[in-house]
């Protein structure tokens, strides 16, 4: 098995500082998460903004200024959302590629998420893949629901996207697919031949489905974004969730990865060093 890739996703979109006061909002805050997520065993960090208020930002700028404050303070992989949050434009979920992050997600449909709907139709998929062609960013598919990975398929047979790719299972958001260990080896048995791939579990589901991964020889995303908690009524830090991970890895004896490593493992260039 290859060393293990953990991957903190340190904010997302929908938790809210009121939340759980350990949410990295400004581009400092991301910096210093960064830090203390990779002396923990993270190798990548899925990157979204908020503005000092804590509400959601696709600004260009702010962007900017999170990728220079994660990039002076660790060597992580850093990886742009293109879902944003629910509402916001393909444009605006696209803004920052121009960037060139080394990676960013590209959910594979659209999905039922709580009371809203995700949009992601083959348009918006196609018109956000061919900015990602145009910056040189390297797509993680997120899987949200049993037909995204049938999408993504689709889009290879179109040409719009090259197989195999990094796909990241995200399993447990209300509306879409549960977070059962049944689900995660149904879409692992899917999978196009090639793909590497982790698992998100949402809330309590993230320390089974990231332990089961573990053993499957597949990588893990941890982090604020998708699960609040450490244990019951127990906020999380970041970084704890990544050094839990990490010491399930070390029990099970799976190395985990450092950044380089996971750069390898993705096939993605070497960090040219300032
Ligand atoms: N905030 C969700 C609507 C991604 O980052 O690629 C979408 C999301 C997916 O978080
Ligand atoms: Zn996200």
């Amino acid at each position: 098995m290859d060393p293990l890739i953990i991957t903190v996703a340190a904010v997302g979109a929908e938790v809210m500082p009121d939340q759980n006061p350990h949410l990295p909002v400004t581009p400092e805050q991301l910096g210093e998460t960064a830090a203390r997520c990779e002396a923990a065993g993270a190798a990548m960090i899925h990157v979204h903004c908020r503005n000092d208020d804590g509400t959601n930002t696709s600004d260009v700028a702010r962007f900017e200024a999170a990728y220079a404050a994660i990039r002076a303070r660790s060597n992580l992989i850093v990886q742009f959302t293109t879902g944003g949050a629910i509402g916001m434009s393909a444009a605006e979920r696209a803004a920052p590629l121009r960037l060139r992050p080394e990676m960013a997600t590209l959910t594979c449909g659209t999905v039922n998420f709580g009371d809203d709907v995700f949009v992601n139709d083959l348009p918006l998929m196609r018109d956000i893949l061919a900015q990602m062609h145009e910056h040189g960013v390297r797509p993680e598919l997120e899987i949200f629901d049993a037909g995204h990975l049938t999408n993504a398929k689709r889009l290879a047979d179109q040409g719009v996207l090259a197989l195999p790719q990094h796909v990241d299972f995200v399993l447990g958001v209300p509306g879409a697919l549960d977070a059962s260990v049944r689900n995660l080896s149904f879409l692992v048995d899917a999978l196009p031949p090639g793909c590497s791939w982790s698992v998100a579990g949402i809330g309590r589901a993230q320390l089974a489905l990231g332990a089961v991964a573990v053993a499957m020889g597949g990588h893990v995303r941890v982090g604020l974004e998708d699960n609040l908690y450490y244990a019951k009524g127990r906020l999380a830090r970041n970084d704890e969730l990544v050094a839990r991970i990490a010491r399930v890895a070390n029990e099970l004896g799976r190395p985990v990865a450092t950044p380089a490593q996971a750069r390898e493992i993705l096939g993605l260039g070497a960090l040219a060093l300032a």
